[in-house]
C-alpha cells in the first residue's frame, strides 16, 4: 500500500510553573526567596527522512506529544526541560494547516520545522526579589502547549517520473535500468502505485518514478493516474513509454501529452525523452511517424535490454544538465 495523504495532531509540552519558597535553615535568619523556575516544554518538530518512501513509514500514530517542562524547585533549582521530539516524514512531504494553508514544504533531508513550539517554563518568586521586595510570594505559571492539526501530503521528490498507457512496459524498463523491482504482468494496471527506483550510470545516480498507467480522461479522474500525477509534478524530467508495436504510437504519445496538460500544462516544460518500447516486435509505422514529426526517440526491448542503457544514459543526461537537483 502506498500512503500518501495523512492527518496527524502535534502537541508540544507546557511549560513548568515556577514555585514560590524562602530558603529555611537553621542557623540562617532571613534566608529569602528561592523558588526556581520552571522548566520549557519539549517542543514537535518534523524531519525530512531519506529512507522513508511514503506517509505509511511513519507508522500508525496520530498524536505525537512532546513532554511538559518540570516544575521549579525549592534552592532555585530550575525544572527540567521537557525533551523535544523529532517526527519522521519522507522526504517530499508538504505540511499543511486545517484550512489547507501550506506551512512547510520539507524538500531537503534532514531538514527538520518546528510544528509545535513548547511552552516556556514560568519564574520562581526569587526573581522577584528587588531592593523594595526583599520577599516576593510572586512566581507565575508556565506557557501553555500548543496544539495542532496538520495534513501531511507526500509528492514524491523523484527525477525523472514514468509517463505512458497501462501495458507500455514502464515497469519491465524500470526493472530493467534501476535497482527496483516493481510487478510486470500483461494486464492494464498492473503497477497500483509509485515505485521509485535508484538508477547507476556512468558514476552518477538518479531516482526514477514508475507510478501507474494513464488512460484517456485521467487528468479528469478516469483510471489510476490523476491521483498519481500529482508525483510527476516534482519530477525534474519525464520519460515517455510507448509501445511501439502498436500502430497508433504517435496518437498515444499526443493522448498522453494533453492528459498531462490538462492536469497541469507546466508538466509539458519539463524536458523529456521518449521509449518506443517493445523493440523486438518490430514497430515501422511507429518509427516513421516519430520521424515524420521530428520527436527522436530511444528504441527499447525491455526484454532482451536493447537500447536500455542508451536510456540510462540520455536520462542520467537530462538530470545532470545543470547544476544537479537543486532540492538535494
Ligand atoms: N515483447 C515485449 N514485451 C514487453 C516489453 N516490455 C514489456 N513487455 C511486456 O508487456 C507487458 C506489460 O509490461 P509492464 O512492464 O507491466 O507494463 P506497465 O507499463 O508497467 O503496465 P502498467 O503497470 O499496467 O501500467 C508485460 O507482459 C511485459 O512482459 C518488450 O520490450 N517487448
Ligand atoms: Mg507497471
Amino acid at each position: 500500500m502506498f500512503l500518501d495523504e495523512k492527518t496527524i495532531e502535534v502537541v508540544s509540552g507546557k511549560g513548568g510553573g515556577g514555585v514560590c519558597s524562602f530558603r529555611r535553615e537553621k542557623h540562617v535568619p532571613l534566608g529569602g526567596p528561592d523558588g526556581g523556575d520552571g522548566g520549557d516544554g519539549g517542543s514537535v518538530y518534523l524531519r525530512a527522512n531519506e529512507q522513508y518512501t511514503t506517509l505509511l513509514d511513519m507508522g500508525n500514530a496520530y498524536r505525537y506529544s512532546a513532554e511538559a517542562g518540570a516544575t521549579g524547585e525549592t534552592a532555585n533549582r530550575t525544572g527540567r526541560c521537557g525533551k523535544d521530539i523529532y517526527v519522521d516524514v519522507p522526504r517530499g512531504t508538504i505540511v499543511r494547516d486545517s484550512e489547507g494553508r501550506i506551512l512547510t514544504d520539507l524538500t531537503e533531508g534532514g531538514s527538520a520545522w518546528m510544528a509545535a513550539q513548547g511552552g516556556a517554563g514560568g519564574l520562581g518568586n526569587s526573581r522577584f526579589t528587588s531592593a523594595t521586595n526583599r520577599a516576593p510570594r510572586q512566581h507565575t505559571s508556565g506557557k501553555p502547549s500548543e496544539k495542532r492539526i496538520l495534513n501531511l501530503e507526500l509528492k514524491l521528490m523523484a527525477d525523472v517520473g514514468l509517463v505512458g498507457l497501462p501495458n507500455a512496459g514502464k515497469s519491465s524498463l524500470v526493472r530493467k535500468i534501476s535497482s527496483a523491482k516493481p510487478k510486470v504482468a500483461d494486464y492494464p494496471f498492473t503497477t497500483i502505485e509509485p515505485v521509485l527506483g535508484i538508477v547507476q550510470n556512468k558514476g552518477r545516480s538518479f531516482v526514477v518514478a514508475d507510478i501507474p498507467g494513464l488512460i484517456e480522461g485521467a487528468s479528469e479522474g478516469k483510471g489510476l493516474g490523476h491521483r498519481f500525477l500529482k508525483h510527476i509534478e516534482r519530477t525534474r524530467a519525464l520519460l515517455f513509454v510507448i509501445d511501439g508495436f502498436e500502430p497508433n504510437a504517435w496518437k498515444t504519445f499526443c493522448l498522453l501529452k494533453k492528459e498531462l496538460e490538462a492536469f497541469h500544462p507546466k508538466l509539458l516544460e519539463k524536458k523529456f525523452v521518449v521509449a518506443l518500447n517493445k523493440s523486438d516486435l518490430g514497430f515501422s509505422k511507429a518509427k516513421k511517424d516519430f520521424a515524420k514529426h521530428k520527436q527522436a526517440v530511444i528504441e527499447t526491448c525491455a526484454l532482451s535490454g536493447d537500447g536500455c542503457a542508451d536510456l540510462a544514459n540520455a536520462l542520467g543526461e537530462l538530470v545532470y544538465v545543470n547544476e544537479k537537483k537543486e532540492w538535494r
